[in-house]
């Protein structure tokens, strides 16, 4: 059995099914780096602006859509474009919750992207499929990740999965390549994803493996509890993580990058503060950067970077 552990990123990429993970894990080895910004900011601009300063040195530029006052379609074609331009992929951390519920599909006119081509939702939807294609924010038609609790139960992940997986691109018609994370386990003190709830997740994740490819979580799972004989491989990108701090005074707990990447073989540190809460923002996000990159390289048995 392949210790992931040890393989290069790119390594894995070679072995992954999943295309999302596999352009996750190509770009991260290309780059040099598993640093994620978590962009909790409230207006366009300062969006971009946290994307373009810190998008040199990122894989994953994480945003909660939801938070800006004065959301246009035009920060979606800015943000795509500037994805483009550094080279990293756009997780709306959107936190799917909702209950799995029997309606009509999406209407194929109303609720979809005007870039995006009908696609052939199931005829039994969820409230999920809505939310992820529909509505004013169209995640799923710019958003690469995005991620779900599992507390609802499979169906979740099916619903998501029905809109995920069948987009395609409009000028080549090839998929566009989505994917879910599952949150495992949560970063803030008093979290109830403790007891068995992890190892479900994972269970959940291994039968959903064409639309799962990993989790926020704060350890690597192990396969305990699986109904597979063999260990998948999932990527495993962590929030919690601050250099300066340990916490603030509504839960959050932070980690150091080589606590979480080293130690609890995680692959991608997801700083919020600790990156646009710093003064000298390519500093920080260069120490960042370098912290969470050496982490990997000592776990993978490399030299690390001076
Ligand atoms: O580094 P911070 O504390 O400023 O920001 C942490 C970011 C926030 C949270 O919404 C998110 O990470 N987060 C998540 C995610 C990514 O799903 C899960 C969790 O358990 N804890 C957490 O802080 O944008």
């Amino acid at each position: 059995m392949p210790n992931f552990l040890t393989m290069s990123y790119t390594e894995r990429a070679a072995h992954h099914t999943n295309q999302t993970a596999k352009d996750l894990l190509t770009l991260m080895d290309r780059k040099k780096t598993n640093l994620s910004i978590a962009a909790d900011v409230v207006s366009k601009d300062a969006l971009l602006k946290l994307a373009d300063t810190f998008g040199p040195y990122i894989c994953v530029f994480k945003t909660h859509i939801d938070i800006i006052t004065d959301f246009d379609e035009d920060l979606i074609t800015q943000l795509k474009a500037l994805s483009e331009k550094h080279d990293f992929l756009i997780f709306e951390d959107r936190k799917f919750a909702d209950i799995g519920k029997k309606q009509n599909p999406p209407s194929q006119t109303s609720s979809l992207p005007s870039n995006i081509p009908p696609t052939p939702f199931p005829q039994t939807g969820n409230t999920v499929v809505h939310q992820y294609a529909s509505g004013i924010y169209k995640i799923a038609s710019w958003s690469h990740i995005t991620n779900a609790h599992p507390i609802p139960g499979e169906g979740i992940i099916k619903g998501l999965a029905s809109v995920g997986l069948n987009l395609f691109s409009p000028t080549t018609a090839s998929p566009l390549s989505r994917g879910l994370l599952l949150l495992a386990e949560m970063s803030s003190a008093g979290a109830l994803t403790t007891g068995t709830y992890p190892s479900q997740a994972y269970t959940m994740a291994c039968k959903n493996r064409d639309f799962v490819f990993g989790f926020i979580g704060q350890r690597r799972l192990s396969s305990e509890g699986t109904e597979e004989g063999d260990e998948p491989d999932f990527v495993y990108l962590t929030p919690g993580v601050q250099m300066a701090s340990k916490g603030d005074d509504l839960g959050q707990q932070y980690r150091t990058p080589e606590e979480v990447v080293l130690e609890s073989g995680c692959d991608v540190i997801i700083v919020g503060r600790g990156l646009y809460g710093a003064k000298d923002s390519k500093k920080a996000a260069e120490e960042y950067r370098r912290a969470g990159w050496n982490a990997y390289l000592k776990r993978i048995g490399m030299e690390v970077e001076a």
